[in-house]
């Protein structure tokens, strides 16, 4: 057992990469388009983030989007190990598996970080009018996700607190965002060391920042291996080079034909 009672994932005792997810997960996601995995990460793992993304000396969050954004084009992986790990950690990989399948792209990685009073981003994710880049779709029982993402939360959030916010079940609706949208967003509260999954189908936006401390956050975007979301690839070359097979497979190129199944389990 990995965490949290029996309620969210299991490790199989012969092996991790045999995590599953649970029909009750599965629901849960086909119902409200976003999972919560708590206590993923432990706080050694957590504090060793901390420390790299400390080590950068980013300049602090301000009002502008670009100062809350930090670690773009492979930044992340080129700074530590501990970042490339999270790419295919099992429980990742179970996630992908169910969501998008076993030929999967990283697209892009980024982090987050905001300041009490920071202000956030608003409302967005297209579910209507279709979007093939990022969809959600659940066919013949099979679920499938366009661009999905995955938050590793490093910093403490509670409720009232801001950060993530979305419109639940709002990836499978087919009418069209109306006036007066933002009064059905709910905060989704993201302890240290959580994994927050959710499609970019789904209707979110960063809500203010109102912690005692700063949010520090790091976002994994994946897409289906025939498509792009982003212009280019999540790394460069050479920082892909020194990661493992495995990992090294999520950064194949767009491709319907040719491309290596990313997950083999
Ligand atoms: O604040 C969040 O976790 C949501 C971020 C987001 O929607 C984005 O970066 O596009």
């Amino acid at each position: 057992m990995s965490r949290d009672g029996g309620r969210w994932w299991k490790a199989d005792k012969r092996s991790e990469t045999s995590i599953a997810l649970t029909p009750l997960q599965r629901y849960t996601f086909d119902l409200r388009g976003y999972l919560l995995f708590e206590g993923v990460l432990d706080e050694a793992t957590v504090a060793r983030m901390r420390t790299v993304i400390d080590d950068q000396r980013l300049p602090p969050a301000d009002e502008t989007i670009e100062r809350q954004r930090f670690g773009h084009n492979g930044d992340l992986f080129e700074w530590d190990q501990v970042f490339c790990d999270l790419i295919d950690h099992p429980l990742v990989l179970a996630v992908l598996m169910e969501l998008i399948g076993p030929y999967v792209r990283l697209d892009h990685a980024y982090g987050i970080t905001m300041r009490p009073g920071t202000s956030g981003l608003g409302l967005h994710g297209p579910a209507e009018p279709f979007d093939s880049s990022q969809y959600y779709l659940h066919r013949m029982g099979v679920l499938r996700s366009g661009l999905l993402t995955l938050t590793w939360s490093l910093s403490d959030g509670g409720p009232g607190d801001g950060g993530f916010g979305c419109i639940p079940g709002s990836h499978a609706t087919s009418e069209p965002l109306p006036a007066g949208a933002e009064s059905l967003v709910v905060e989704v509260p993201q302890p240290a060391g959580s994994l927050l999954v959710f499609t970019e189908a789904l209707m979110h936006r960063t809500v203010p920042w109102q912690g005692a401390d700063t949010r520090w956050a790091v976002l994994y975007k994946y897409s289906p291996g025939s498509t792009a979301w982003g212009s280019s690839p999540a790394a460069p070359p050479a920082v892909v080079a020194k990661m493992s097979e495995q990992q090294q497979r999520f950064f194949q190129p767009p491709s319907v034909g040719g491309f290596i199944p990313t997950i083999t389990r």
